[in-house]
């Protein structure tokens, strides 16, 4: 038995496409910030009286998500040479399958207290290449800060992997999310990023900038250049959604609320010179990257928009750790 926590990612540089389906490898890079005060906790037990694996989220039976998560588990069980069913008990502190990043958190978490709980000793890289089989995001939830995703080129994946680009300490940013709505997606991103690739005409556009997003992005991290940083990110966010809309059906992960607190973050920056950008994932929670100092500014004034729900503030954390037995809940 072990317990894990990972706190979910937020993209600058988005990933959406995947070059082999099975594998579960990006077709491009990506770029990312942990988050610190959200997060999954989870326990896996395994137990040699249960027939098949069973899986409670916030202490509900999950059928939904037990295959995926079996497939993780069964890839562990493979390096460890076990075939014991287990027990997973996890638990989010956010809205889950929402565009907050929980299957980020909760595969990161998952392949941690597992691998643990086989007695394997993982390296973090290995870790990210597990994480990255059960979720594409989760690959980079294994690192805190900074962190870049490697697309890689190998046929079988094992350099797509994610690596650890600076600590939060090193450039202190804090997040502050909208919560516009706590309902799951229609389209989950997996379905969404096939359809993406099958249809939309601005799909290979797409690819083809993501390394100058990329080398932008990195260029602005190793100078601390938050307008250049602002500009990759929003530049890459509304590309992406521009490759989803154009999917057949459209995938349109926004509602009315979403647009508005772009506006609201925007009027912010151009008006009032508050340091601040926008980020939206595939869902309708608009994510707002800032320096600490605005982030109670930017806060209130999200508050304020109608349709927004909820506001919650996040600094940047760590990557995923195991938890002492009595810190689950
Ligand atoms: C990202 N997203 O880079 C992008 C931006 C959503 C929009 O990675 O199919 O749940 O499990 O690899 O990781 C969400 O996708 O997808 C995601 P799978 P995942 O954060």
């Amino acid at each position: 038995m072990a317990r894990a926590q990972a706190q979910p990612n937020i993209a600058l540089v988005k990933y959406w496409g995947k070059r082999d389906s099975a594998l579960n490898l990006p077709a491009s890079g990506s770029l990312s910030i942990t988050l610190d005060s959200l997060w999954t906790r989870t326990c896996v037990v395994f137990d040699p009286t249960l027939t098949r694996d069973e899986l409670l989220l916030d202490g509900a039976e999950h059928p939904a998500a037990l295959a995926r998560v079996s497939g993780c588990l069964d890839l562990l069980r493979e390096r460890a040479g076990s075939t014991v069913q287990a027990r997973v008990d996890t638990h989010n502190n956010f809205p889950t399958g929402a565009g907050l990043a929980s299957s980020a958190s909760g595969f990161a978490a998952l392949v941690l207290a597992g691998s643990a709980a086989l007695g394997l000793t993982l390296d973090q890289r290995a870790l990210s290449v597990l994480a990255r089989r059960g979720s594409g995001s989760a690959a980079r939830s294994i690192f805190g800060g900074f962190v870049g995703m490697a697309a890689g080129t190998r046929a079988d994946g094992e350099d797509a992997f994610a690596t650890p680009l600076l600590d939060a300490a090193q450039w202190p940013l804090c997040v502050v999310v909208a919560v516009t709505s706590t309902r799951a997606k229609a389209v989950g991103s997996g379905a969404g990023m096939e359809l993406s690739r099958r249809t939309s005409p601005f799909h290979a556009a797409w690819l083809a900038g993501a390394d100058a997003d990329l080398a932008s992005a990195r260029h602005a991290l190793q100078h601390r250049d938050f307008a250049e940083l602002a500009a990759a990110s929003e530049h890459s966010c509304l590309k992406m959604h521009a490759v989803m809309l154009a999917s057949r059906p459209a995938l349109m992960y926004w509602n009315g609320a979403t647009v508005e607190c772009v506006h609201a973050i925007r009027a912010l920056r151009e008006r009032d010179g508050v340091p601040v950008f926008f980020t939206i994932d595939a869902g309708p929670q608009v994510k707002a990257v800032c320096l600490p100092t605005a982030a109670p500014r930017i806060a209130a004034v999200l508050g304020t928009v109608p349709g927004v729900e909820q506001v919650l503030t996040s600094a940047l954390g760590a990557g995923a750790r195991l938890l002492p037995d009595a810190e689950v809940d």
